[in-house]
């Protein structure tokens, strides 16, 4: 007889997950398929699984495919359940291509091609619908992003769109995207939202008209390049009833809200001062070395900068100043964004050729808040006194490389859980589209006199 093990979280369960069953059932004669705990999904990084795992483990039964259900719930366990249960074929769907070679010490390793377009089978009591995605942008985040897909539940990315075909049809074989559109009508055609990831001065448009087609937006940042284009997206999304939401990241994780909370609690007496660094010596032929229009430091990092600025003292700042250095053809090599406000002052620093201690430092009247490179990701900060003695050190949770959180937000959204979060706010994008168009007009007319943008 032979025996087949495979394992899965099988939640909002669909003809992906029928169909991977019937194809382990077919490699032998008897399936034993393993269903995650809550706990080990936590653990393993998947971020936001909806059904209980007694809902997942009775979907998994109703299909008549499984001669035994297990529950999987620590690492390690499938080398145990192998042995145990004599197995003779492991399987998995291709998503997971490589990471279970190891498995083949003890027994085959199977892994099978998934279904790229799936939709819930199960008729549930809950209101969740499998959310499909069309991509915009086939670069570097795109890449990034398609990655992350497998650890979030409830989407789904079935199209890619980009304006150069060559990009485009490389992306589409490499993830496996069910179709990839030149036109960006037909593109948005049989998907629900879009993830906009292509270049930065495109991302209004793109935006704008995914919106007036109905669609869900999460678009990288900067959202829009002036500040009433961004008010302009959000009405719209207002009037279409979709969310419109924007990717920087790090708003999103779970260690930068806990320092944004642990600032504001008064743990560090009120809060005077709020510099905020990140840096990158990026490859010379990078977007964002290369076009000194909507490339360099600012439109590259000033989001991430800004973002602790605007949580902790809001967007009512009484100045605002920015200084560069240039490279000869007006690229912006190092920014910095001083800001005044009534409570406090703020700097933000950003560069992409120059390179500094990339950190968050938080200054109150009782002490500070030092959170090190990358503290953009939120993995590790502290609060240190007077006395250099004290030291409180807090190493949140940070899984992946952060995009699943952004990516489950944006799911939440749409499925209307969680509203009263305010992880990034309206007013908080806009204010910082505000500081763009600020930044691009002075560049605009010092280095390329009038031409609009
Ligand atoms: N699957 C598929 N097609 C999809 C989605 C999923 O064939 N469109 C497959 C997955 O590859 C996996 C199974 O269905 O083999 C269950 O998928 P998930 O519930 O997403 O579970 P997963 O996170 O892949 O867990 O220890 C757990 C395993 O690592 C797999």
């Amino acid at each position: 007889m032979v025996k087949v093990i495979t394992y899965g979280t099988f939640d909002l369960f669909h003809q992906g997950h029928v169909n991977l069953l019937q194809r382990a059932k077919k490699l032998g004669d008897y399936l034993i398929v393993g269903v995650t705990t809550e706990h080990f999904d936590e653990a393993r990084g998947k971020v936001n699984v909806v059904d209980s795992c007694l809902e997942r483990i009775e979907n998994v039964r109703k299909t008549g495919l499984a001669d035994e259900i297990i529950i999987e719930d620590h690492d390690g366990q499938k080398i145990e359940d192998i042995q145990k249960y004599n197995i003779n074929i492991f399987t998995v769907g291709s998503d997971w291509i490589g990471t279970f070679d190891y498995l083949n010490t003890f027994c085959k390793v199977i892994y099978l091609e998934r279904t790229p377009d799936i939709s819930s089978t199960m008729i549930r009591s809950n209101q969740f619908h499998i959310v499909k995605v069309g991509i915009i942008g086939t670069g570097r985040i795109a890449a990034r992003f398609m990655a992350e897909e497998k650890y979030v539940s409830g989407m789904n990315i079935i199209s890619a769109f980009n304006t150069e075909t060559e990009s485009g049809t490389a992306f589409q074989k490499k993830y496996g995207v069910v179709t990839y559109s030149k036109n960006y009508k037909q593109f948005l055609k049989g998907i629900d939202a879009v993830y906009i990831a292509s270049p930065n001065e495109t991302h209004y448009e793109y935006a704008k008209k995914a919106i007036q087609e109905g669609k869900h937006v999460l678009c990288e940042n900067p959202i829009a390049l002036k500040k009433q284009d961004a008010i302009e997206l959000f009405q719209l999304a207002k009037e279409q009833g979709v969310v419109l939401l924007e990717g920087i990241k790090t708003a999103y994780c779970p260690g930068f809200q806990q320092l944004i909370n642990t600032a504001r609690s008064g743990q560090i007496g009120e809060i005077r001062d709020v510099v905020a660094c990140f840096t990158r010596l990026a490859d010379p032929d990078a977007r964002e070395c290369i076009d000194n229009k909507f490339g360099g430091a600012f439109l590259e990092y000033a989001a991430y900068t800004l973002l602790p600025i605007f949580k902790l003292y809001g967007t009512n700042y009484k100045d605002v100043k920015i200084h560069s250095i240039h490279r000869e053809d007006g690229l912006d090599l190092y920014t910095k964004i001083d800001l005044i406000y009534d409570q406090g002052m703020a700097t933000a620093k950003c560069g992409v050729g120059v390179k500094t201690e990339g950190q968050l430092v938080i200054s109150g009247s009782k002490g500070y808040i030092l959170a090190e490179s990358p503290w953009w990701l939120t993995k590790k900060f502290k609060i240190r006194y007077e006395d250099p003695n004290k030291v409180e050190t807090f190493e949140p949770k940070f899984q992946g490389d952060g995009l699943r959180y952004e990516m489950s937000e944006f799911v939440a959204q749409i499925n209307k859980i969680g509203k009263n979060k305010y992880l990034l706010t309206q007013n908080e994008i806009v204010a910082m589209s505000e500081i763009t168009e600020i930044f691009l007009q002075k560049r605009l007319q010092e280095w390329f006199s009038k031409e609009p943008f």
